[in-house]
């Protein structure tokens, strides 16, 4: 078995028993996550102290209604466990060199993420899927195959509901999105099947390395009974004796997914057996491709008649914000994929893009350098408009490949896209970057990337 390297695994979490009445989680980050923490606890008639380093944490008022019995401390974090505590439940976007977690693991408290407590909680089959890139479209595709294939399925984690409240739907499949933030601080988890979609530099700033990133995600297959794999990248170090499937965009091994050429054009295929024309996919770009054939590889493992896993992926048009056609007026067609937020991303959606093209990037790279980015704009009619935080490293980053300018504002960058683009030419938003220093999220800077193209058009 791998290595497993939360800090609270020196001490041993047997000791813990997290059912216990007597129990006093403190509860840390006060979150979507804290609140869902705070719904489950309600649920279990138990109580917890809850922190939070932020004055006006945005849970607050929520868990306070949920368990109107528990003590609330915003504005700092305690700098030792509380006496009284046995456990902690951690939120994925807090650091783990906290001062209270030092604390907590020299007297063996243990530490548990909130997949942790819904692991421990869910009666139901849990697949579980995470990667640089593709995340949320496989959870929500594999959604969407479940569904069709008649089996009563739950989606979310790191995406749209947080793990425990989707324990109060009906459901007998949970499909869960996993950051590596929550992979990195929860232990083992016994699911289903696991996939690591890709891996390509992301949240550098928080991991420090694209070592320690790629870590945090192998966790995910610690105590999996079923492995999926991208062949099409470097094997991930996989638990000894487990089964693994594979997914390629190249001709697969007897069992694995991938892509066949007939007569009739491309298949995806099961080893040879052709599954379905890639044509009758909604889905467009060899990176959505790719999610298909992994969330046939994952769905496979749980051994459903194809028919209704097939109508499903027919049926999947994808999410908003992703690769999501916007516009299309006098001839330039606007792309919203603000979800790009990350290099490997970016360079995705621009290689599914042909022709002339206007190139919105920018905001906060997460300490990425964007040097791939710079290599995929060669040879390409490109100009680049550049926003945000890390425009000016992007520009030096960009002049010797594209032509680019730099933009104050959303409307500014659309304006300047509208001036120069002509027909036959897309205007793509893929950043590249997180939009958290414009933006309140990735939603928020693609809205407001659409609402400047109605402007310019009106
Ligand atoms: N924070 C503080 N002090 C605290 C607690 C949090 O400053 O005491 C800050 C964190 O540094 C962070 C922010 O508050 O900047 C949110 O942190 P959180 O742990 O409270 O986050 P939640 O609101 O619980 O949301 C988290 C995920 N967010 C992160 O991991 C940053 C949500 O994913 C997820 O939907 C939710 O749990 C439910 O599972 C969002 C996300 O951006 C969409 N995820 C990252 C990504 O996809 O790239 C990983
Ligand atoms: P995540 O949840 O991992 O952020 P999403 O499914 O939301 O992934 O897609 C985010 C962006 O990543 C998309 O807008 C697209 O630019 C890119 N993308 C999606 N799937 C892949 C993939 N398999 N490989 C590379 N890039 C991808």
């Amino acid at each position: 078995m791998m290595q497993s390297e939360t800090m609270t695994e020196f001490c041993n979490p047997v000791a813990t028993d997290m059912t216990g009445a007597t129990s006093q989680p403190l509860v840390v980050g006060m979150g979507v996550t804290g609140v869902s923490i705070a719904g489950w606890l309600a649920r279990q008639h138990r109580s917890a102290v809850f922190a939070d380093s932020r004055a006006d944490a945005p849970g607050a008022a929520m868990i306070a209604t949920l368990l109107p019995e528990a003590e609330l401390r915003c504005g700092t974090l305690p700098g030792r466990v509380p006496p009284g505590v046995d456990e902690i439940l951690l939120s994925p976007g807090l650091p783990l060199d906290l001062p209270l977690l030092q604390d907590a693991a020299a007297r063996c408290i243990p530490v548990y993420s909130d997949i942790d407590v819904f692991m421990r909680s869910c009666g139901g089959t849990v697949i579980a899927v995470t990667g640089s890139n593709g995340k949320s479209t496989v959870t929500s595709l594999l959604g969407s195959m479940l569904r069709a294939a008649a089996v009563p399925v739950a989606i979310g984690g790191n995406l749209g509901t947080a793990a425990l409240d989707l324990l109060q739907q009906e459901a007998s499949v949970f499909v869960l999105e996993l950051s590596s933030f929550q992979l990195e601080r929860s232990h083992e988890l016994p699911v289903h099947a696991a996939v690591v979609l890709n891996l390509s530099p992301d949240h550098l700033d928080h991991h420090g390395s694209l070592t320690a990133y790629a870590a945090a995600k192998s966790r995910i297959y610690l105590s999996c009974r079923y492995a999926v794999v991208n062949r099409d990248e470097p094997l991930p170090m996989l638990p000894a004796g487990i089964p693994v499937t594979g997914f390629t965009l190249g001709k697969p091994a007897s069992m694995d997914w991938g892509v066949i050429h007939r007569d009739d054009g491309q298949w995806i295929a099961r080893g040879t057996y052709p599954v379905m024309p890639v044509k009758n996919l909604q889905l467009a770009g060899r990176h959505n491709l790719q999610n298909v054939l992994a969330a046939f590889a994952m769905a496979d493992t749980l051994e459903l008649s194809l028919d209704g896993l097939i109508a499903g992926a027919q049926v999947f048009t994808g999410l908003p914000h992703r690769m999501q056609r916007i516009a299309s007026a006098d001839g330039i067609t606007w792309i919203d994929d603000s979800k790009a937020t990350n290099e490997a991303a970016a360079i995705a959606s621009i290689e599914s893009v042909t022709g002339r093209m206007v190139l919105i990037a920018g905001g906060d790279a997460k300490g990425a350098e964007l040097r791939m980015l710079a290599r995929c704009l060669e040879d390409k009619d490109v100009l680049a408009i550049l926003l945000g935080r890390d425009r000016e490293m992007l520009h030096a980053r960009l002049q010797d490949v594209c032509e680019v300018q730099l933009a104050e504002t959303m409307a500014d960058a659309v304006a300047i896209a509208a001036a120069w683009a002509r027909p036959g030419d897309t205007v793509l938003l893929a950043p590249a970057c997180s939009s958290l220093d414009m933006y309140r999220n990735y939603g928020e800077r693609g809205d407001a990337f659409a609402n400047a193209v109605r402007e310019v058009q009106s």
